[in-house]
């Protein structure tokens, strides 16, 4: 078994050593570690120094792609390279590299394709009492939206089996760590957690530059997501509302109408007509949708029919 430590770094020249440094050399159950190093145009000296380092394999782009795309090009790049399982770490040293064999044993053992490491973030001192609120709120939704239990949504520090890698499509640019949740709930791909400890902080976030966006983006990135999994049932249910809402000011209106001169509701008249037309034209764009979602479904399975033949094992 084959396993491969992927570390996406955007100018991490100074920390990049300690991570590498800190990650096991032996798991139990894994015959082979390697390590992948997603260089996304670091405008450092982090590719010489991993260079240096003689890390078994480095992906580098030379302008900046985003975090959720050097994910995913990281697991591509680690099916292409024969891993059975894939490990996804921050490259600040932020996650303990001995945690990774809690990580890779229910994968090893088959019991779970997605592994993700939960932090108790009430124990994290350098998050502040906000960041600490809106990360509970923000696993809370998402466990609601995928159906999962995860405690720590947006915890980077997670193990993939191959089937979990072939199965995973990336649909945004700025982060992986909800989507990918969300989408193990809708494919049922088997999800499980493991407590772990992080080391204190060496820098500060960057992913999180203030806490206005870092909200807005993971709360679009959120509904995009759901969006696309969910089409049908959130437009054809909106459409509902708004139609029952305009049938209902109709009746008002009829009824006035008939017991005595209703002449002076005409704007209840002219608001249930509206509700009435934006119902209907919800409903037409619901069919669309679920349309548009017949071709997903179709497409992701024949991504991951041709995975399963692209990255079948030589040997
Ligand atoms: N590929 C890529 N990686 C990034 C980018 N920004 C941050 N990272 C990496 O993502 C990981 C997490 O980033 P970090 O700043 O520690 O965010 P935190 O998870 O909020 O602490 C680190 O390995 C960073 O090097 C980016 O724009 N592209
Ligand atoms: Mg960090």
């Amino acid at each position: 078994m084959k396993l491969i430590i992927q570390i996406p770094c955007f100018n991490e020249e100074e920390y990049i050593c300690k991570t590498i440094d800190d990650l096991p050399k032996k798991v139990d159950g894994i015959d082979k570690i390697e390590i992948l190093i997603i260089n996304d145009g670091s405008t450092d000296n982090t590719l010489e120094v991993v260079k240096n380092k003689k890390v078994d394999h480095i992906v580098t782009y030379s302008k900046q792609k985003g975090l959720a795309y050097a994910f995913s090009a990281g697991l591509n790049k680690c099916l292409e390279l024969e891993a059975d399982v894939i490990v996804n770490t921050d490259a600040d040293n932020q996650y303990q590299g001995s945690f990774i064999k809690d990580l890779v044993s229910p994968i090893i053992k088959n019991e779970s394709d997605i592994v993700i490491g939960v932090r108790d973030t009430d124990a994290i001192e350098h998050f502040s009492a906000i960041k600490k609120f809106l990360q509970k709120i923000g696993s809370r939704v998402v466990r609601y939206l995928s159906g999962t239990t995860v405690s720590d949504a947006t915890s980077g520090f997670r193990a993939f089996s191959k089937d979990a890698a072939m199965r995973l499509n990336r649909y945004n640019s700025y982060t992986y760590t909800l989507d990918t949740i969300i989408q193990a709930g809708y494919k049922n791909i088997t999800l499980s957690t493991t407590p772990i400890e992080t080391n204190p902080d060496l820098r500060p976030s960057r992913l999180v530059s203030s806490t206005f966006t870092y909200v807005f983006r993971n709360a679009i990135g959120i509904i995009r997501i759901f969006l696309i999994y969910r089409s049908f049932q959130t437009i054809f249910y909106t459409g509902l509302i708004l139609f029952i809402f305009g049938f209902l000011l109709g009746v008002r209106y009829l009824y006035l109408g008939f017991i005595h001169d209703s002449s002076g509701n005409i704007q209840s008249l002219i608001l249930s007509a509206i509700l009435l037309t934006s119902g209907f034209v919800s409903f037409l764009v619901a069919v669309i949708a679920d349309k548009i979602s017949t071709v997903r479904q179709i497409l992701e399975e024949k991504t991951y029919k041709i995975n399963k033949i692209l990255f079948k094992r030589k040997n």
